[in-house]
């Protein structure tokens, strides 16, 4: 997979990009990461790539054109047509369903935009779809961009160490992932569940489930409504 990100802010994406699964997927050759400066696609001399809203109003927005003759550039690096995503909050909610979509794509061109959004004509003009990471507001669509790329990355073949952990995520069945433990056996005095030691395979995977059903129950309701055809759980789980 090739993802391009545009962005004003490049470098913030280098400490993440250069660590663990992510900084491991690109060595590998499974995804091609290229980040362009939207900055440098400006037309005068002060670089400006924002200005007031018409209409009036608080705060910035992103000019169209260079945000359409970055794209343009970029577009032409690749042969390969990408999809077209605004990190924006007014986005459509991103979660696991999306990020196992995208990662079925050749390529992605993620636009991260600053100030108060971005001229709707970038919108119209290239396509494109929007995703916001939740309700709540970030400062840009670096950090949102970011996270995208991660969830997505991670489910590439190759891009994970033990090929099976993603299918065992939190929400990959809509559950949230059982308790975990690993060794000492006891530590502070709080013991391992015996089940975990017992070698029963069938009895631990029953009592897996349950511990993540009674889980999701009482800290994500919402994940049990969303998934209650595809997850057949009986009265008693
Ligand atoms: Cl994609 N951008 C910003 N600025 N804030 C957000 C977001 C994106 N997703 C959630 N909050």
């Amino acid at each position: 997979m090739r993802i391009d990100i545009l962005t004003l802010f490049p470098e913030m994406f280098e400490s993440p990009l250069s660590h663990s699964i992510l900084a491991r997927a690109q060595q590998a050759g499974v995804v091609d990461i290229v980040l362009t400066n939207i900055r440098d696609f400006t037309t005068d001399s002060y670089k400006k790539v924002d200005d007031k809203p018409y209409g009036g109003g608080p705060g910035m927005v992103m000019m169209a054109q260079p945000v359409f003759d970055c794209f343009e550039h970029v577009e032409k690096l690749s042969p390969q047509k990408g999809r077209v995503i605004l990190l924006t909050p007014q986005g459509q909610k991103f979660n696991q369903t999306k990020a196992v979509k995208l990662s079925a794509e050749k390529r992605l061109i993620l636009i991260s935009g600053r100030y108060e959004g971005f001229d709707e004509r970038i919108r119209i003009g290239l396509g494109a779809e929007q995703i916001s990471i939740g309700d709540y507001v970030l400062s840009g669509g670096e950090l949102a961009a970011m996270v995208v790329v991660d969830a997505v990355v991670r489910l590439l073949g190759g891009a994970l160490g033990d090929e099976d952990s993603a299918k065992d995520d939190s929400f990959s069945e809509g559950l949230l992932e059982y308790p975990q433990y690993t060794r000492p056996e006891v530590f502070r005095g709080m013991k391992v569940p015996d089940i975990l030691l017992s070698g029963d395979h069938g009895k631990i995977a029953e009592w897996r489930r349950q511990r993540a059903v009674e889980r999701t129950k009482k800290t994500r309701p919402d994940l049990l409504k969303e998934n209650q055809n595809t997850l057949k759980i009986t009265e008693g789980d």
